[in-house]
């Protein structure tokens, strides 16, 4: 067999990787492990969930306001559940939980990293049988290991971030991460129960042929970003907005492009969570060539988060993409205060 062709599960990748990774010691391998193994079990039921009663809501909201579907809670406690057992995870913060959980340490192992995640993103698309996705970021605690995390841990600006991902449960299920040393791809193989090797070294195209934002939102917009959407069409670029951004990113990273969610008066900080959401995406987005800053023309990662669930703007995409927009903004600010 040509072995540039064999198969190569993500354990093996992963495995074979960790001597490359400055920390190595077999903790973040069996993290990573273990959030391979919560999203095989998450998308188990992603794939069925219109055959069983896992539809529809759950009847409450989540921390953010959002209606929680019933597969969000399924995929935040498998992912709890997970972490729980891997005994390389001291805590926890989700999209789903109001707080950080402090993990009890199993037997006497001091574990070194925290994870945040956003157990099902873009859940509200379940229904319609459009792909949604599990975003996840790792940090390596900061507080005394004698005692249980504190709220610094999980408050780190994305600069801090050790390893991050996600996966996209779509026409394939595809887990997507970076350690810091360029993004990788692993398609899962339902016949073998493996996330195998699919997209080596993912490298982001400078430019891409969309843009996307909902559209619909248009108005309520700043000015800045209404003429930039306009420069976009006069450009001639196609407009796609899945409305989940996990897959929006994913085409992104293959195709190119440019994804927003701007201010609006709804959420005049950006909707989307930094620490869960906008965080790992950006590291995930530079790791493979790309740019990922805020409205206010910052870069996402140097942003000091100051609340867990707190949100912010962002343009990630493609860094031709990215800079044009940062270039067209301050010109259009300056025009404007001159
Ligand atoms: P809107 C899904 O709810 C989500 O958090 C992201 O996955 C997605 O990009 C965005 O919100 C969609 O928000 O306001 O356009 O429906």
């Amino acid at each position: 067999m040509n072995i540039a062709n064999r198969i190569v599960t993500l354990d093996e990748f992963i495995i074979r990787k960790e001597s490359e990774f400055p920390f190595a010691s077999g903790e973040l391998t069996g993290l990573l492990r273990d959030i391979g193994v919560a999203a095989k079990i998450v998308n188990r039921e992603v794939n069925k969930a219109g055959l069983v009663n896992i539809l529809g809501v759950a009847g409450v909201e989540n921390s953010t306001g959002d209606t929680v579907q019933k597969l969000d809670m399924f995929a935040n406690e498998k992912l709890i559940e997970c972490l729980k057992n891997s005994g390389e995870c001291c805590g926890i913060a989700s999209e789903e939980l109001e707080d950080f959980i402090p993990i009890p340490a199993v037997a006497t192992k001091e574990a070194k990293y925290v994870v945040l995640f956003d157990p099902l993103d873009g859940s509200s698309n379940i229904d319609v049988n459009v792909s949604v996705g599990t975003i996840f970021a790792i940090y390596r605690r900061v507080s005394d290991s004698k005692g249980d995390v504190t709220l610094e841990d999980f408050l780190q600006a994305g600069t801090e971030l050790v390893a991050a991902g996600y996966v996209s449960y779509g026409t394939s299920t595809i887990l997507v991460y970076t350690t810091g040393s360029g993004v990788n791809g692993f398609t899962l193989d339902p016949s073998i129960g493996e996330f195998c090797l699919s997209h080596r070294d993912i490298k982001i195209p400078a430019r891409g042929n969309y843009y996307c934002v909902n559209q619909g939102y248009y108005l309520k917009f700043d000015i800045e970003m209404r003429r930039y959407i306009d420069y976009c069409s006069d450009l001639n670029l196609g407009l796609r907005y899945i409305g989940s951004m996990v897959s929006d990113i994913h085409r992104i990273l293959f195709q190119g492009g440019i994804f927003l969610y701007p201010n609006t008066r709804k959420y005049p900080q950006g909707k989307l969570r930094l620490v869960y959401e906008c965080n790992p995406i950006a590291f995930i987005v530079e790791q493979a060539g790309g740019k990922a800053i805020d409205c206010q023309l910052r870069r996402i990662l140097d942003q000091k988060p100051t609340q867990l669930h707190q949100k912010s703007t962002i343009a990630v995409g493609s860094p031709d993409m990215v800079d044009e927009m940062k270039a067209f903004v301050e010109r259009y600010a300056a025009h404007n205060l001159s």
